[in-house]
């Protein structure tokens, strides 16, 4: 296996220029014609070999101007091409030849040919599986790319930037050619050919500049595209208005593939898309479905600044790219729906998937300095820790002062490859920050802990607020540094207003956001009257672990009266888990589990509460989710143990609040039409979080039997299905939903989709059958990535009892999975595999069967370089 290191970085030795390609579609058989302009860098050696990367290659040509290579002067196998003696003026023209199997390629990664359409995905290392080339961001070229194909069955030919020439040729084939005068790395190279429906509408730029915009879908769907347009549409402007960037070819298109290993990809001007984040409806698509396609489609526009017209160096700084995109697509999603509900979400998300990570065997910095395989890096560090960080930045030098920064970032490195110092260089320049201490956040793994300790002194009016962090080792990084951290403190008093110090003392300060640098640091906040109760990160200002052994009667305070609301949920939140996490250790111990009555009181007020929005309020009453508890339960988890309590408190509040929580399921009205805006799916979200609770208090799946009748949207539809499903296993009314709707669906693979995760999602030991026997429904189909993440992918990370059945079946059938999937797709079934990354939090007999089943797989010779390096970081 190899390792690559971040200190081995070395520019190449020849510069593209430009780089023409044809392609000869053919579905077993493509050609691809490569002839590259080239020159020798000024300073390197002239006596070095040219070397690209391959990957599964066969080389059927070669010619160096013009001329046939004699075998002498190259070698090449399945994954190089190296060529010898070049001229010494270091200027010549490489022609190569490859063919490819597009039908072949499972993988996903490359040219690939699946539902008779051809499409790419070339990132990270994608390119070099179609020709042999500088597969590397840091090798920039323009790109003419030449399509040939069978007009029948391919009347769509496409490829990044504007088509240049159009032709029909002998034989029912014709040729369209597209020239992209940008010049880009290799991985942004794109290709689609098929025959697909398309919806085109038209956005002018802010300087007048008319932009045709395409999105092309599966025949019959283009109705279902019209919402990712309207997104397109928005974020556009958005990115106009908030950040000056504007767009810059002529036509911007969007294809969706229904096989697709990640969520979308920002190709230059043809950005290809997973169908599930394209297509919706309301027939089809739930709340959370229309949130995600705004975003993503978001995100890969934000990427033609961000990663396409300024691109990483290297791919250890994937996170320059990712991290900073993910940072707009959050702040424009927060624009366009409520701020604090968007933040929550975002808090959630990071505490489920990307803490887990820090904290487990696969933790890694931001920027990595080494990697076995970089599929493997497209993690939640990356992406999520990395936003946090630019959240940081932007916290610490304020809104202005980041938007100098940036500005300075683009008009700087505008057509460059460049570095995260590079990036946190303009923000220093810009604003005389000095980010030299706050940059380790990039280079230091693990979530830090931050402990508190308040004391109030009455007579000198004073708050004193202590401070401590500390990070625990994580894999390779024993010794852990303090960081530079951003708190964001708020102060409620006694009536439960907002208290303002008359001055900040003990360390650099921002307004009200306190700079945390040392192992441990005293803040003084003078002129405080009354002794506050202390909101210590609002709006997660830091992602954060916070230690505040805070009264029950300061914490109360703040859940009914903090005007910052992401600080008001994270509270709420806090309260239940602490109950939940109280009664799972009653269950274990063999005690009753008893509930006071705090907790109820606080969720229904609080649902009750017409000031607040409903996507607030529903936030508020759903209470964490078994994976949550077991997470703040840190190890010898007992997944049945934690079902079991949860259930209890469930129970418990529905019991407490029941008038209430069937008054919400029909108190808000949403208009007869459907609109998939953020207050109208806001009214939806707490309507279905009161339904679970109102016929969990009633014993009786009634109500939530008639809301699926009744149901005229897919949001409240899938609510109500999973309600039965999952609180009413196994009875008549559950069984005949699921049935009904696996029947109402039958060509809707995506919507499938939501029936497997709801089906593998069921809690208890029994759901392990019905998965095994779902992977035998017509609508399964293990080659597709989304139908496997929906059924294989839902049971073995969102199915705690089932998955982690104590006879360790699951694990087994997982493993089983996992070794058949690894020969089909590689970067799928790797990540896939994550699932188990947090097996050492187990009690001791789960724990044990996990890990034979995770050596059962380490123990194959044959495993792909992707699932290799995940399983073996897993057992280090
Ligand atoms: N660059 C891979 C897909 C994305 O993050 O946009
Ligand atoms: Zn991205």
């Amino acid at each position: 296996n190899r390792t690559v290191y971040l200190k081995d970085y070395q520019p190449t030795d020849f510069i593209i220029e430009t780089v023409d390609l044809v392609f000869d579609l053919g579905e077993t058989m493509t050609t691809v014609g490569s002839e590259i302009r080239m020159r020798r860098r000024p300073g390197a050696d002239p006596s070095a070999p040219l070397v690209f990367d391959g990957d599964g290659l066969a080389l059927s040509g070669l010619a160096l101007d013009g001329k046939p290579l004699l075998p002498e002067r190259y070698d090449s196998d399945a994954d190089t091409l190296t060529v010898r003696d070049l001229p010494e003026d270091g200027a010549f023209t490489l022609t190569v030849k490859t063919r490819i199997n597009p039908t072949a390629n499972s993988q996903l990664l490359g040219l690939y040919r699946t539902n008779g359409i051809y499409s790419t995905q070339c990132e990270a290392e994608g390119f070099r599986r179609i020709t042999y080339f500088y597969d590397r961001p840091d090798v920039l070229a323009v790109y003419t790319v030449t399509i040939i194909a069978d007009e029948k069955t391919c009347p769509l030919l496409l490829s990044n930037g504007n088509m240049v020439e159009e032709q029909t040729l002998d034989d029912g084939r014709h040729m369209a050619r597209w020239h992209d005068p940008f010049p880009k790395p290799s991985y942004l190279f794109a290709l689609v050919a098929g025959d697909l429906a398309m919806i085109e509408d038209r956005f002018t730029t802010m300087s007048g500049r008319d932009v045709t915009l395409r999105v092309y879908v599966e025949h019959g769907k283009a109705e279902r595209a019209g919402y990712a347009m309207d997104a397109l549409k928005r974020a556009m402007k958005w990115d106009e208005e908030r950040f000056g960037r504007e767009y810059d070819l002529d036509i911007f298109m969007i294809v969706a593939v229904s096989d697709f290993n990640m969520g979308a990809m920002e190709n230059k001007g043809l950005n290809i898309f997973n169908d599930r984040l394209i297509l919706a409806d309301p027939e089809t698509a739930t709340d959370d479905d229309y949130a995600r396609i705004e975003a993503v489609v978001a995100h890969e526009y934000f990427h033609n600044w961000t990663g396409n017209r300024i691109t990483c160096r290297d791919w250890f700084q994937l996170s320059l790219k990712e991290g900073l995109t993910v940072y707009r697509e959050h702040e424009f999603s927060a624009d366009q729906r409520s701020r604090p509900v968007v933040r929550v979400d975002e808090v959630k998300f990071l505490r489920a998937h990307q803490f887990p990570e820090d904290g487990g065997p696969l933790a890694h910095p931001v920027r990595p300095t080494e990697y076995v395989e970089i599929d493997n890096f497209y993690t939640t560090t990356v992406y999520e820790k990395g936003s946090e960080v630019s959240r940081m930045i932007a916290t610490l030098l304020g809104p202005d002062g980041f938007r100098q920064g940036l500005d300075l970032f683009f008009e700087r490195h505008d057509g460059g490859a460049v570095t995260i110092e590079d990036y946190l260089k303009c923000f220093e320049e810009a604003t005389g920050h000095d980010l030299t201490h706050f940059a380790l956040w990039y280079h230091q793994a693990g979530t830090p802990v931050i402990s508190v300790a308040s004391a109030y002194d009455e007579d000198k009016r004073e708050l004193t607020l202590t401070l401590g962090q500390t990070t625990t080792p994580t894999p390779g990084e024993k010794v852990k540094k303090p960081l530079h951290i951003p708190l964001r403190v708020g102060l409620i008093g006694p009536n439960g207003d907002n208290m303002e110090p008359s001055a900040i003392t003990g360390g650099e300060h921002r307004k009200d956001v306190l700079e945390l640098t040392e192992d441990e640091q005293t803040f003084v906040f003078e002129g405080i009257g009354a002794r506050p109760a202390i909101s210590v990160n609002r709006d997660f200002s830091a992602p954060v672990k916070i230690r505040f052994d805070q009264s029950r009667e300061d914490r109360l305070r703040i859940a009914g009266a903090e005007t910052d609301l992401v600080a008001r949920w994270d509270t709420i939140n806090a309260l239940a888990l602490e109950t939940l996490v109280k009664a799972a250790g009653d269950v274990k111990a063999g005690r009753s589990v008893t509930i006071d009555g705090e907790l109820g009181d606080v969720l229904i007020a609080t649902a009750e509460d017409d000031a607040l929005e409903p996507a607030f309020r529903a936030l508020a009453l759903t209470l964490p989710s078994e994976l949550d508890i077991g997470r703040a339960i840190v190890d010898n988890v007992d997944p049945d143990a934690i079902h079991t309590a949860r259930s209890a408190v469930f129970a418990a509040i529905a019991q407490a609040g029941g008038d209430s929580f069937a008054r919400l399921t029909t108190a808000m009205e949403n208009p007869r039409t459907f609109s998939p805006d953020a207050e109208s799916a806001g009214r939806r979200a707490l309507t279905n979080a009161a339904l679970a609770l109102a016929v969990a208090g009633e014993g009786d799946p009634a109500r939530a039997n008639r809301a699926y009748g009744h149901a005229d949207n897919m949001t409240d539809m899938l609510a109500a299905m999973r309600i039965l499903a999952h609180q009413f296993a196994g009875s008549a009314e559950a069984e005949d939903a699921l049935s009904d709707f696996r029947r109402r669906f039958a060509g809707e693979p995506l919507v499938l989709d939501k029936w497997f995760s709801t089906l593998a999602t069921v809690p208890g030991a029994q759901t392990l059958e019905r998965v095994a026997a779902l992977m035998g429904d017509d609508a399964f189909d293990e080659t597709n990535p989304n139908r496997v993440r929906a059924l294989i992918g839902a049971f073995a990370s969102s199915n705690p009892t089932g998955f982690n059945r104590d006879d360790g079946a699951g694990y087994n059938f997982f493993a089983d999975f996992i070794l058949t999937s690894d020969k089909r797709n590689a970067t799928l079934t790797a990540r896939l595999m994550t699932a188990m990354r947090s097996f050492e939090a187990l009690e001791p007999t789960r724990q044990a069967l996990a890990r034979r089943q995770i050596e059962r797989i380490a123990a194959h010779d044959d495993l792909s370089r992707n699932l290799r390096d995940i399983v073996d970081r897993m057992l280090k």
